[in-house]
């Protein structure tokens, strides 16, 4: 039956026309997923298993409609009817299951294997409140849940069930799957274990809820606020009762293939993503062992099965568990830990290769690189400084063990769903091959002097950003200049991504307009980020950037050229309709601290340049599209990797000491903003800047000015710019995650 009289059906006989759209959203919902039933379950002899504590997936509905194949027929049958996906898609809630880039890279991995035609399933839990749903108050950042789960979702009850053992209970699981179905090709799934008697009631008070209440409250949160003993045992209890049931359905899977639990590595591999999932090495250890293998063999077979990618060299995020809680939660693994740990210092003797360190702390990356059989980095340089500085003694042992992958996005999302014009564009200039080889994409190159592309290429551009504007109208009632230029920076806020040296530049440049120098045209500098509930500088940069926000909307001798604003609850959604429509993409993280990014690579897709430090994948970035095509400003990771091991960096030497880097830096307490804000946390966060500035954000910032100062000016001259746009488009296939999961399977995961 053709697409249009399916959905009319399902209307119950009404026309597109005569429906509301809550109704066009069920029916088609309910159209896309038989479709994806009738889709085949990719199958293979060897299947991938990506354990992770995060997926963040994003609206589904668009994702799927393109992978089906049924996205353009779909969206002509709308328009024909005037309707719009996109206002059906608002509908959706969007899975909060994920916080960064780890578990966005996570979703955008599953995409991939499964568009590879590769037998691969996430495994993850089913996060009820998600993260927290961010709100603006007071010119600060407060929370409350989440909630995204419909009874006519995406999830499906599938029977599955385990238990999981604790030292105090045992909790039955309940499994739920989404289909996973690849760009014209088969499906896998995404299994999202929950408890079976969650109870959303305890939460009370913005995210406040008894945390030490396990057998109701294990799978409300994630990454619940960790700043106290029950927080941080909660988490233990979540990332086990993670590893436990994706161990059991590993084994049952095995099982049911009809292979013997000896022959696992040859039929499964798991990757570890981060160390949230790292205790699935003890948890397979002791399930092999209660089914009678010896514990020599059991660890032989689960090293050769397992696979770890480090997302961070930062040392607060390497996890380590005290000892003491794993025997709370898990005694059952510390006889098998111990052992691990045994055999590490029997063999090598260097206390700096111990799985338990002398202060009783588990480390979980210690235990990941010995008993695994490959360890990753997720871009060129975070590899390099892994294994010559963070990771060195290990490599030193393993040097066959480590490995580079380049993190990559789904195209799929990030330019076909996102920004449909290009796509399009793309498409009518090169034909559609590049949507199956983002190598492809190198073919724009050819139109580097073509003036008509050129421009269509700035009306897109333009184009994207009247829909961002109208939709912040809609969506946050704030009303932005299109005709000004859009410089964005979206991400998890942390100290080491430096949003407060842009807070900075807002001061700097504020000040400027102040004194008469006024720019060429109107700069929009836009943001979206979470903090941390318990993470307080963070949440005081919020409040400075949400200040300064206020401070200058209301001053109208500098609002009409310069604006701030700050996206509430910056997600997926939010991002897919910021990155199409941003000009200058903020990447300015201290060299040597972001591991890749990936944000970095959905706006240069989408047709942004890059403002950044030699960091993480810009490094990458810079060497494909060549000097002219990027901004790059501040030191180098081996002058800061040298900083910190001299302890040479002060931010004295740049407070009070250069008189217009403390200019900046006091406004932050000035009497108009202390009047604006909350002194306490803007005399906490000056002094923070001042004395501590533990990523650096006073040592680039004279050159973060400079860099950014010359970019505005050359988007002045605008074929050249519209040049360097696609530049950096034609020169983003290598960031595809159909060329990162290609290289993950060669060299890991070997399926097929
Ligand atoms: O993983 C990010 C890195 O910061 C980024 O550079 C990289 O591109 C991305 C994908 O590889 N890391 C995270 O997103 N990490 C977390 O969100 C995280 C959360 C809780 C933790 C540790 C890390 O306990």
């Amino acid at each position: 039956m053709a697409l249009k009289e399916e959905l009319t059906q399902k209307l119950g006989g009404k026309t597109l026309q005569e429906a509301e759209n809550t109704e066009i959203y069920q029916a088609l919902l309910q159209l896309t997923k038989e479709r994806l039933q009738a889709v085949p379950a990719i199958t293979g002899d060897r299947k991938l298993y990506y354990v992770s504590a995060e997926f963040l997936i994003g609206k589904l509905l668009s994702n799927n409609l393109i992978n089906l194949g049924m996205y353009d027929e779909v969206r002509a049958v709308l328009a024909e009817a005037g309707k719009k996906l996109s206002d059906l898609e608002e509908l959706e809630p969007e899975p909060s299951l994920g916080n960064g880039g780890l578990g966005r890279l996570a979703a955008c991995y599953l995409d991939s294997v499964a568009t590879l035609g590769l037998s691969g399933d996430g495994v993850g839990l089913n996060y009820h409140f998600g993260l927290f749903e961010q709100y603006f108050k007071d010119h600060k950042q407060a929370e409350r849940p989440n909630p995204w789960i419909k009874p006519e979702g995406w999830l499906q009850k599938t029977g599955v069930s385990f238990e999981v053992p604790f030292r105090d209970f045992t909790l039955r699981s309940v499994m739920y799957d989404i289909d996973v179905a690849g760009y014209d090709n088969g499906k896998n799934k995404l299994h999202l274990f929950d408890i079976e008697a969650p109870d959303e009631a305890m939460v009370k008070d913005g995210i406040d809820f008894d945390k030490t209440d396990i057998p109701h409250n294990l799978t409300l949160f994630l990454y619940p606020d960790d700043s106290d003993r029950a927080g941080r045992l909660l988490r233990v209890y979540q990332q086990y009762f993670m590893v436990s049931n994706a161990a059991q359905l590993i084994l049952k899977e095995l099982a049911g293939k009809g292979y013997a639990m000896r022959d696992l590595a040859k039929h499964a591999v798991i990757q570890i993503n981060d160390t949230h999932p790292s205790m699935i090495i003890p948890e397979l250890i002791r399930l092999m062992m209660k089914d009678g293998i010896s514990m020599e063999e059991a660890i032989s077979i689960v090293t050769q099965t397992c696979a770890y990618t480090n997302h961070t060299i930062l040392a607060e995020a390497l996890e380590k568990w005290p000892v003491d809680y794993l025997e709370e939660a898990v005694p059952q693994l510390m006889p098998i830990i111990r052992e691990l740990d045994r055999r590490v210092r029997e063999k090598y003797g260097d206390p700096k290769l111990s799985i338990i360190d002398d202060g009783n702390l588990v480390h979980m990356a210690h235990m990941d690189i010995h008993y695994g059989f490959s360890v990753n980095g997720v871009a060129a340089l975070h590899t390099e400084i892994l294994k010559s500085s963070e990771l060195k003694v290990f490599h030193d042992i393993y040097p066959e063990k480590f490995n580079n992958k380049t993190n990559g996005i789904t195209f799929r999302r990030w330019l076909m769903h996102c920004n449909p014009a290009l796509s399009a564009l793309i498409t009518e200039l090169i034909g559609s091959g590049w949507k199956k080889d983002a190598g492809e994409l190198e073919k724009l190159l050819a139109f580097r002097d073509d003036e008509t592309v050129l421009n269509r290429l700035l009306e897109i551009k333009q184009n994207n950003k009247h829909a961002l504007k109208e939709y912040l109208e809609a969506s946050e009632q704030i009303s932005i200049d299109e005709t000004s230029i859009y410089d964005i920076q979206i991400k998890r806020l942390h100290e080491y991504k430096r949003q407060q040296m842009n807070a900075l530049y807002i001061i700097w440049k504020y000040r400027q307009i102040k004194a008469g120098n006024k720019p060429k045209r109107p700069l929009t500098l836009l943001f979206g980020a979470k903090a941390a509930p318990a993470y307080i500088i963070a949440k005081d940069i919020i409040h400075l950037i949400l200040c300064l926000q206020d401070m200058i909307a209301k001053d109208p001798e500098v609002s009409p050229w310069l604006r701030i604003v700050m996206v509430e609850n910056y997600n997926v959604t939010k991002a897919e309709k910021l990155i199409p429509a941003c000009d200058i993409s903020e990447q300015i993280s201290l060299a040597s601290k972001e591991a890749s990014g990936t944000g970095n690579m959905k706006f240069m897709l989408n047709g942004a340049v890059t403002l950044g430090t030699m960091d993480g994948a810009n490094v990458e970035i810079h060497d494909l599209v060549g000097e002219e095509n990027i901004y790059i400003f501040g030191k180098s990771s081996e002058e800061v990797i040298a900083l910190y091991e001299k302890q040479a960096y002060h931010p004295g030497d740049f407070y009070p000491a250069d008189p217009e880097i403390a200019g900046l830096v006091d406004f932050i307490i000035s009497p108009e903003m202390m009047r604006l804000g909350d002194p306490e946390n803007l005399a906490r966060l000056y002094k923070d800047m001042t004395h501590k500035d533990w990523f650096m954000a006073l040592l680039d910032l004279k050159s973060y000015i400079a860099e950014k100062e010359k970019a505005l000016g050359e988007y002045e001259d605008r074929t050249a710019w519209a040049r360097k746009m696609l530049v950096n488009i034609a020169k983003a296939g290598f960031f595809s995650s159909d060329r990162a999961i290609d290289q993950y399977n060669k060299d890991i995961w070997h399926l097929k």
